[in-house]
């Protein structure tokens, strides 16, 4: 028993970080492209205006917008089922609450879409991935304003016109549950922070500001449904999925207080948005968490109608490592490192400091698909390395091996009874890190000469990774090179 037949095999890119063209053909500005780069340890900034002292990564990505062509060609000689990339809103309606779309915008995204379609790829596309149109954040304070969900439904409704037959596989937000979070709360709500910062302190924010983000969630969540019940409506063929930040957590000692702790943990992280996606209603807990953080949702009749009527057909989800709940705030984790609860000892670390852990994603898959038996789909896996260029190529050893182990945990979750249907790794070529904006943490099976200011000739040279994965697909995953 293996992976099914029709099995999705692909990679994963985002156009704020690929395309680069940042203000090409039309295009408005985007939060990532008020983003700095930074490092492990000098966060990004988000500067409210562009400043020459700065670098800011997202104007070049890794030149997709010109390269697309030869990017697809080489997924395609990998054997890419699949491409999944993200369409950047802010090419599509520059100032995010324009009257009319962007014709050059759209006509880009066809061209792309023709393109995966002539080698047999199926693009499988985020509707949203870190995009919001500056002037969104900054007039109407990110998805904290009701307004932006008839913004976003005036868009998917363009996107599912404009592509109804080239694009059949659709995710509704990037990381929907990371938004009520230091990070998200930027990248993906579009709240601008007081320190300019793009990480910071989440234990000193208000109530208040508690309050916005949950709400921005709530607008991001009825959003979403009527993003699902728009495509329906358009082309019933439609599949469209959330897609989730894939928190992992395990209790950190067998004390009783930190088994209730790792529940309330998943509870938070992750039930509290898919409840409501695939269940069409907040869960029960919804309101001790309110409680808890000193805030209220008001979910009106019409939002609950809504949220029931557009419940999605599949859940999607990134998995790069897993963490560990605890009930003592002195083992908290460290956020420099991403961590949002606290470090498992148990397991090695990437140079970032993210834990390695493929068990985790066996136990991922089985935790949702008993909780919601709907098909599922890893989107995001994958480890960033600082890497070296030799011999026309890399030897990424690491990433083989780091692959080859997630590969394995998800057959086993395949053997356990779970409906798997696609595995997208991150990314599917190098390209500049949402987190810390760099180019030399880099992810892919495509290696692109750049560096983190830019300089390079963006050539791409396929490396050992390429190689391993071709035959990976061609086998169904069988053959995983050990
Ligand atoms: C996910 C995002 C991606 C991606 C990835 C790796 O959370 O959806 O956009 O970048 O993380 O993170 P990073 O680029 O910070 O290493």
């Amino acid at each position: 028993m293996g992976f099914r037949k029709d099995f999705l095999w692909g990679g994963a890119t985002a156009a704020t970080q690929c395309e680069g063209a940042w203000n090409k053909d039309g295009k408005g500005e985007s939060i990532l492209d008020h983003c700095t780069n930074g490092d492990r340890e000098h966060p990004r900034l988000v500067t409210r205006e562009l400043e020459d002292r700065y670098f800011y990564p997202s104007r070049n990505g890794c030149h997709q917008y010109e390269r697309y062509e030869e990017d697809i060609a080489l997924f395609a000689e990998m054997g890419f089922k699949t491409y999944r990339l993200s369409i950047n809103w802010s090419r599509i309606y520059p100032m995010g609450d324009d009257e009319e779309p962007n014709r050059e915008g759209l006509d880009y995204y066809r061209r792309v879409f023709e393109c995966c379609r002539k080698y047999g790829i199926e693009p499988t596309v985020t509707i949203t991935h870190y995009d919001m149109a500056w002037n969104i954040c900054v007039k109407y304070g990110g998805w904290a304003d009701r307004r932006v969900i008839d913004f976003y439904a005036k868009y998917v409704r363009t996107l599912f016109t404009e592509y109804k037959g080239l694009v059949r596989r659709w995710l509704c937000i990037n990381e929907i549950n990371f938004s009520t979070v230091s990070y998200g709360e930027i990248v993906t709500s579009g709240i601008l922070p007081k320190s300019g910062k793009v990480l910071c302190d989440d234990v000193h924010a208000t109530r208040q500001e508690v309050q916005r983000r949950f709400e921005a969630l709530h607008n991001e969540l009825v959003a979403s449904a009527k993003a699902v019940r728009i495509g329906h409506e358009i082309d019933p063929e439609n599949q469209i999925g959330c897609m989730m930040c894939g928190f992992t957590f395990y209790p950190l000692s067998s004390r009783p207080e930190d088994a209730a702790q790792q529940q309330r943990d998943m509870e938070i992280w992750m039930y509290y948005c898919l409840d409501v996606v695939c269940r069409g209603e907040y869960p029960y807990f919804a309101k001790r968490i309110w409680r808890e953080k000193g805030i209220d949702i008001e979910v009106s009749e019409e939002d609950a109608r809504t949220l029931k009527e557009g419940t999605v057909d599949f859940i999607s989800f990134s998995y790069y490592k897993s963490e560990c709940s605890t009930a003592d705030p002195d083992k908290q984790g460290n956020i420099e490192d991403w961590e949002y609860g606290a470090a498992n000892p148990e397991l090695p670390k990437t140079e970032w400091g993210w834990s390695i852990d493929p068990a985790g994603l066996r136990w991922l898959l089985n935790d949702l698909y008993g909780r919601y038996q709907k098909p599922l789909m890893v989107v995001e896996n994958g480890i960033g390395e600082y890497e070296t260029f030799e011999d026309g190529t890399v030897h990424d050893k690491a990433r083989i091996d780091y692959l080859r182990a997630h590969i394995k945990a998800m057959k086993e979750a395949v053997e356990d009874g779970v409906d798997l249907i696609g595995y997208t790794t991150w990314s599917a070529i190098d390209i500049v890190s949402a987190g810390t904006g760099e180019m030399k943490k880099r992810y892919g099976f495509i290696y692109v000469d750049a560096d983190d200011e830019g300089n390079g000739t963006y050539d791409r040279y396929p490396k050992d990774s390429f190689y391993w994965y071709k035959k990976v697909i061609a086998s169904n995953g069988e053959d995983l090179g050990d």
